[in-house]
């Protein structure tokens, strides 16, 4: 058994929950949160990161809970301008979201990294644990559909995931950044949170120089599924249009394959789960803070009685 700093892996929404909980029932030198850029996007000239800014905003307690991105007490009063002089208005940035975006764009100008900038961000913000983005390059989820290729924002947002979804890929050879290599080779268990597999965590597992690293060591994964239904977006068509696999938790399982030692999922749903992966079933719609600290409690008892973790 080893103990020591865990890695967890994130993408939007779902993810941001539970690394709530772990934060808040670990020393923040105990855990690193690895988070998905291949949903970024230039966007009105500045540099937009959904997924890091959802884990920020989460961890400072500053987060809209309820619409599930941006800032809490939002206006959008510069989108109603942007709207005015007919720019593009099918994304919209908030009035308090945008000084991220705008001080990212122009700390990116000024030549600093992703990682440097998010760093900045997160300590101006009070997070005390580190928030890594899995690039400092870009490397964009690209969403092949039957009426073309879109950019994974322009299919969510502007397509509202109507069309569907054929194939996956990421446009971009960049690699892990250095400081997502050091968290790995220094991390003792990974977490995998209840976030979409196909364009939250492969582009994340798929940044070259990171899978090889989890593959070595103890994974438990959150299910994103629950009841036969995603918590939240688009996976359930996913599953079926990408792989022709039902809208269940054993699905997400599969995807991950021998990556995991360990899965969490919803009472209820663990039927169909390959009997050789140790499954432990609780309750994972986290709606509160408490039930994020509650899974995420679970979770660390989960990896612990596995031996995986102490
Ligand atoms: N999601 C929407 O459905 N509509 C939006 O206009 C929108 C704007 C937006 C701005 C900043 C941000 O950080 C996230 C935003 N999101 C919006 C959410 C985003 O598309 C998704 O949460 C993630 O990319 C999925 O992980």
């Amino acid at each position: 058994m080893s103990s020591g700093p865990l890695v967890y892996l994130s993408g939007g929404v779902g993810g941001a929950r539970l690394a709530h909980g772990l934060y808040y029932s670990l020393p923040p030198e105990l855990l690193t949160c690895i988070v998905n850029t291949g949903d970024d996007l230039v966007h009105w000239g500045l540099q937009v990161c959904p997924d890091l800014d959802t884990m920020l905003y989460t961890l400072a307690d500053v987060a809209d809970v309820e619409r599930g991105w941006g800032l809490a007490s939002e206006t959008f009063e510069a989108l109603a301008g942007v709207k005015r002089y007919g720019g593009e208005s099918w994304f919209a940035l908030g009035d308090r979201d945008l000084a991220t975006h705008l001080m990212r764009s122009e700390w990116l100008r000024a030549g600093a990294t992703l990682t440097q900038i998010t760093e900045r961000l997160r300590t101006a913000l009070g997070v005390r644990a580190p928030i890594l983005p899995m690039s400092d390059a870009p490397r964009e989820t690209m969403i092949e559909t039957p009426s073309g290729t879109l950019s994974f924002q322009r299919w969510l947002v502007e397509a509202r995931a109507v069309p569907r979804v054929d194939r996956v890929w990421f446009r971009g050879d960049a690699a892990a950044s250095p400081t997502v290599l050091e968290a790995l080779e220094r991390a003792r268990l990974v977490v995998i949170g209840p976030s979409n597999p196909y364009v939250s965590i492969e582009p994340i597992l798929a940044t070259p120089g990171v899978r090889e690293r989890i593959a070595r060591l103890p994974v438990l994964a959150v299910s994103p599924i629950v009841h036969g239904k995603a918590v939240k977006g688009p996976l359930a068509g996913m599953l079926q249009s990408l792989s022709g696999w039902p809208a269940e938790a054993r699905s997400v399982a599969r995807y991950y394959g021998s990556l995991l030692r360990g899965y969490v999922v919803e009472h209820g749903d663990h039927l169909g789960i390959d009997s050789a992966l140790p499954v432990l079933a609780t309750h994972t719609v986290m709606k509160t803070r408490s039930e994020s600290r509650d899974l995420a409690q679970a979770v660390l008892s989960f990896a612990k009685e596995l031996g995986l973790w102490s």
